[in-house]
């Protein structure tokens, strides 16, 4: 119920959005009237969604694009995440996760996997995400790198300096001193160019959340000064900071080191 009022209430403001589009349709030349009423006729897309660095990949790049959507949030703090609904759409129970009522042949698609949807809607948008074989392989090595390397890790950290039960300074170490390594081979790779693959991209787009707690990992930025530019030329984009901020407010009431919130997140098996 409330994830149907939450969407409900996300579309009237996406119609209120599309309701001045319309008007200054009106005052608009022919090419760009035709390009406004094409946008107010897309379907929003829906983004299964919590507030997290995984999440915020996603609604970076719906801000990005400016695609249409309609946030559907799932408490990963309650247990959302295993609603069989959602498993139809995410099967590993983990957000983000995105239905597009347009997808290709003018049929619903669902995705799961962040990576995998921000390659799809960079596909989908033809925006940043390059069409030519050498742009899109440098964006995929770093969205990769971003996905098998950089986000476990970090979230691993998170895990055993903030939330484990018991200190273990062995497991901390691990995952900081891996987190460290990353972030040099970040700081490497941007001594010569302003983002990871040149121009701006959703490999930008996927680390962006997981540095931004740089602080929470045991590290510091000033040590890898052109990550700490990089950071910072990023976070003053206008729709990483819509992306970042969306649905912060959700997460309030909820502490990942409540017991019962742990009892949900921590100790998953097959099921
Ligand atoms: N590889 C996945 C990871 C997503 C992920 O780990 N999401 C977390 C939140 S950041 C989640 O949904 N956790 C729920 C759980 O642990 O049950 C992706 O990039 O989409």
């Amino acid at each position: 119920m409330a994830r149907a009022r939450k969407k409900l209430k996300s579309r009237t403001v996406k119609a209120a959005k599309a309701k001045t589009k319309t008007r200054s349709a009106a005052r608009a030349k022919p090419a760009r009237k035709a390009k406004l009423a094409a946008k107010s006729k897309q379907r929003p897309i829906d983004l299964y969604y919590w507030p997290t660095p995984n999440g915020f990949k996603i609604s970076i790049m719906l801000e990005e694009c400016g695609l249409p959507y309609a946030l559907i949030p799932v408490n990963i703090s309650k247990g959302e995440q295993f609603n069989p609904d959602f498993l139809k759409i995410a099967p590993n129970n983990r957000m983000p996760a995105i239905v597009d009522p347009d997808g290709p042949g003018g049929k619903p698609i669902s995705i799961f996997e962040s990576g995998a949807i921000l390659q799809y809607l960079g596909r989908k948008t033809g925006k940043f995400y390059p069409a030519d074989e050498r742009g899109r392989v440098e964006v995929d090595q770093w969205l990769f790198w971003q996905m098998g390397g950089l986000g476990p890790m970090a979230g691993q950290v998170h895990h055993f300096r903030n939330y484990a039960r018991e200190t273990l300074p062995y497991a901390i170490n691990r995952y900081v001193d891996e987190v460290n390594r990353l972030y040099g081979v970040m700081n490497t790779r941007l001594k010569d160019r302003e983002f990871l693959a040149g121009k701006y991209s959703i490999a930008d787009m996927a680390c962006v959340g997981w540095t931004n707690g740089w602080e929470r990992q045991g590290q510091d930025i000033n040590q890898f000064p052109n990550l700490k530019r990089w950071l910072e030329t990023v976070k003053a984009r206008p729709a990483v900071q819509r992306g970042m901020s969306l649905g912060l407010e959700l997460r309030q009431g909820y502490d990942m080191k409540d017991p019962k919130v742990q009892a949900v997140l921590f100790g998953q098996r097959a099921r």
